[in-house]
């Protein structure tokens, strides 16, 4: 005989809330009691606690995770802005050239180059030695940034074709690429080089 007495399993029902808090305040997520996967958004760059609690109605956990929101485009202007500055949309605005090299801040960010260097921006370079022969394509890729090299044969012709594509390196360089059948004289093509942003 045995003084063991088996309790039955109780069905657990799980339950998971993630609670974001940022300074003094909590805010409320996502309660939910059925999902396996809950997403948490930020709209404000800062650091979060982000907290998961898990229960049965009797017992719970809690575990917080740390969570840093950065907001990439703030972040890169204050290495490049005084204060001053930065409370200057003329100098340190998304649409200002302050180095006057033709592009935006917002473009210098999207292109990984610097605002404050004329010298650095996004070009794309061609030589051409003799009609008929492959025209050399060059220009100053940074480092973790993906690039397309593309064309078209015309104005009024919106559908840009690739012409080749360039993986990311970790340090900045020169890419050269040809182009081993560009249009002879009369003809036109131009080209573009782009990156995609963040
Ligand atoms: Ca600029």
């Amino acid at each position: 005989m045995s003084a063991f007495k088996q309790m039955p399993h109780r069905k657990r029902t799980e339950f998971v809330r993630l609670i974001i808090s940022l300074a003094r305040r909590t805010a409320l997520l996502a309660p939910t009691n059925t999902a396996t996967r809950t997403k948490a958004g930020f709209t404000q760059a800062g650091v979060y606690t982000l907290r998961l609690t898990a229960g049965d109605g009797v017992f719970t956990r809690t575990a917080d995770v740390l969570v840093t929101v950065t907001n990439g485009i703030a972040t890169w202007k204050a290495q490049y802005f005084t204060a001053a500055e930065l409370a200057n949309p003329a100098i340190s605005g998304d649409a200002a050239d302050p180095d006057g090299d033709g592009h935006t801040n917002l473009q210098e960010y999207v292109a990984g180059t610097k605002p404050r260097d004329p010298a650095s921006r996004l070009e794309l370079k061609a030589e051409f030695s003799v009609s008929g022969a492959p025209l050399k394509l060059r220009f100053d890729a940074m480092a973790g940034k993906t690039y397309s090299l593309q064309f078209n044969n015309g104005f009024g012709i919106s559908q840009w074709t690739k012409l080749a594509d360039v993986a990311p390196a970790s340090t900045n360089r020169v890419v050269e690429t040809f182009d081993f059948s560009p249009v002879i004289d009369p003809g036109l093509r131009f080209y573009r080089v782009v990156t995609p942003g963040d």
